[in-house]
């Protein structure tokens, strides 16, 4: 079992925790608690750096080895970083949970020492029609990121 973790933050108060685990060659899963959201959808990514020396910024693009175009998780079209939206509660918390096959955490294209990027909008899936959504599902400002680290056993 490999695991790793990333611990959320940024300029707009959001903060949080998410967990990755994988077994074998297995999926990988992911599980994250984030606090201080504006209620309802908001876009959920792996992006490609894990460089926040300008914040959330420089984490770059979507992580997307197999260079294909923005999508949602379930699509065959899509970023490997595509990871869908989280939904905050009216009191600002998110409880979610994906099951992925994109985003291994260990092998070429291993997501250890990229970033979790939580946006201000809802995550189009790339179907918004937007000139934005094939790229980045027109998700809108950056409110939070980590640099995904291995965790260790405890
Ligand atoms: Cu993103
Ligand atoms: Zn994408």
């Amino acid at each position: 079992m490999v695991k790793a973790v990333a611990v959320l933050g940024g300029t707009e108060g959001v903060t949080g925790t998410v967990h990755f685990f994988q077994e074998g060659d297995g999926p990988t899963t992911v599980t994250a608690n984030i606090y201080g959201l504006k209620p309802g959808l908001h876009g959920f990514h792996v992006h490609a750096l894990g460089d926040t020396t300008n914040g959330c910024m420089s984490t770059g693009p979507h992580f997307n080895p197999a260079g294909k175009e923005h999508g949602a998780p379930e699509d065959e079209n899509r970023h490997a970083g595509d990871l869908g939206n989280v939904t905050a509660g009216e009191d600002g918390t998110v409880n979610f949970s994906i099951v992925d096959n994109q985003i291994p955490l260990i092998g070429p294209t291993a997501i250890i020492g990229r970033a979790v990027v939580v946006h201000a909008d809802p995550d189009d899936l790339g179907k918004g029609g937007h000139e934005l959504s094939k790229s980045t599902g027109n998700a809108g400002a950056r409110v939070a990121c980590g640099i995904i680290g291995l965790r260790g056993h405890l």
